[in-house]
C-alpha cells in the first residue's frame, strides 16, 4: 500500500495544530504508520529539502525548520501521496482552498504549517530519511470498512 511522509513543521506544532491536523488524516480513513516529535539539525534540514538548494529562499527555509520541534510522520493508504496533497492544499497559503489545512490556517508561503511528499518516489525518499529504522507494521481493524 503506498505511503507518504507528512511533517508538520515548527509554526504548526508551536500553534497547537498537531491535534487537528493527525485528525483529519485520520478521519479521511489513512493509517498512522510512524510518529515522531523532533528537532533536527541544520544539515538534516538542508538534506530533506536538497532539491531547493538553489533557490533563493532556502537558507530562511532551514532556518524556520531548524527553529522548533517538527512533528515527521508516515501515513498509508491508497493514493495517499496525492490525497495527501489535496488535503494539505496549495503550496501558497493565498491559492490554497478552504477546507485544506494551509487553506484553513496559514497566510504566508513560508509559514506554511505543514509538508508533504509530491511524489511516490520522493516519499520513499522522505520516509527513509526520517525514519532509518522503519515504520510499524500494523492494520487498522477498520480496513474492511474503508477498502472494497
Ligand atoms: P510543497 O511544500 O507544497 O511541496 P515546495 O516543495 O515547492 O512546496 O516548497 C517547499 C517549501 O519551501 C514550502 N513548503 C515552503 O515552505 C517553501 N517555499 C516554497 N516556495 C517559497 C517561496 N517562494 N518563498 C518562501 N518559501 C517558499
Amino acid at each position: 500500500m503506498e505511503q507518504t511522509f507528512i511533517m508538520i513543521k515548527p509554526d504548526g506544532v508551536q500553534r497547537g495544530l498537531v491535534g487537528e491536523i493527525i485528525s483529519r488524516f485520520e478521519k479521511k480513513g489513512f493509517s498512522l504508520k510512524g510518529l515522531k516529535l523532533i528537532s533536527v539539525e541544520r544539515a538534516f534540514a538542508e538534506k530533506h529539502y536538497e532539491d531547493l538548494s538553489a533557490k533563493p529562499f532556502f537558507n530562511g527555509l532551514v532556518e524556520y525548520i531548524i527553529s522548533g520541534p517538527v512533528v515527521a510522520m508516515v501515513w498509508e493508504g491508497k493514493n495517499v501521496v496525492a490525497t495527501g496533497r489535496k488535503i494539505i492544499g496549495a503550496t501558497n497559503p493565498s491559492d490554497s482552498a478552504p477546507g485544506t489545512i494551509r487553506g484553513d490556517y496559514a497566510v504566508e508561503i513560508g509559514r506554511n504549517i505543514i509538508h508533504g511528499s509530491d511524489a511516490v518516489e520522493s516519499a520513499r525518499k522522505e520516509i527513509a530519511l526520517w525514519f532509518p529504522d522503519g515504520t510499524v507494521n500494523w492494520q487498522s481493524s477498520l480496513h474492511s470498512w474503508i477498502y472494497e
